[in-house]
């Protein structure tokens, strides 16, 4: 069987999409905890040289031997590679790739700043950039919401990678945005519902190291 180890943190909504998809298809797999927070090797030569020249994760090892990174292309993969969660044909192929690019550029795009600007960045940020991201947020949650009014998935009645990655954020704690993302978008809610009944799915802070924050805990149990 295929092993894979999976560079993330805990915190991590883009590694959250490849630790959440390696659980959906049943790999074997282990995470390579990354102190983001603390030592932060994403920021140094080795890492950039050995692991990642984007200075990111999520980084995905295949066999101890392929190396994959941009939770996009590690998505593609292991659907490509497994049949599981795969967009069928080359219209579906699109579409998945069209929400999956929102998502980054859009949804995530806004969210992880946001939420890491709230909890966790030294100096605190200007309340402007705050309302500034805040009000993007808000205007393409809905766009997402729209679109979930329409279908259970976002290609339509069967889930794909498209929902794995625009969904991983959306499964921290509200209390980590300030704002009830559930509460606000109720065919999100439901869409979220749906998801975390998939076999395999798993909370973000169960999946991967580093929750509480500050050590490289998973589920009480520390991890190199
Ligand atoms: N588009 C990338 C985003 C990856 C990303 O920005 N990861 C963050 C952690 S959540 C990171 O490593 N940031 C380091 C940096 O931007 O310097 C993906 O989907 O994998």
């Amino acid at each position: 069987m295929t092993e894979y180890q999976l560079y993330c943190f805990a915190q991590s909504g883009n590694a959250y999409r490849a630790a959440l998809m390696l659980n959906l298809i049943g790999a074997k797999w282990k995470p390579v905890w990354v102190d983001f927070f603390g030592a932060a090797p994403q920021r140094g030569a080795e890492y950039r040289g050995n692991v990642n020249e984007m200075g990111e994760v999520p980084v995905v090892v295949i066999d101890g031997q392929k190396k994959l990174t941009q939770s996009a292309v590690i998505l593609t993969y292991l659907a490509k590679h497994t049949g599981k969660y795969l967009p069928k044909g080359e219209d579906e192929e699109l579409e998945a790739l069209r929400w999956i690019v929102f998502d980054n550029q859009k949804t995530n795009g806004f969210l992880g700043p946001y939420r890491f600007l709230k909890n966790w960045a030294k100096p605190a940020p200007d309340g402007a950039v705050l309302k500034f991201l805040k009000g993007r947020i808000d205007g393409n949650l809905a766009v997402v919401n729209k679109r979930l009014e329409k279908a259970p998935f976002i290609l339509g009645a069967r889930p794909t990678i498209a929902d794995v990655s625009m969904s991983a954020y959306l499964f921290y704690p509200a209390e980590e945005y300030g704002f009830d993302v559930r509460k606000d978008h109720p065919a999100i809610a439901a869409w979220l519902d749906r998801i975390k009944q998939l076999p395999g799915w798993a909370h973000p802070y169960d999946l991967m190291p580093g929750h509480p924050f500050g050590t490289n805990l998973l589920n009480g149990k520390p991890v190199s």
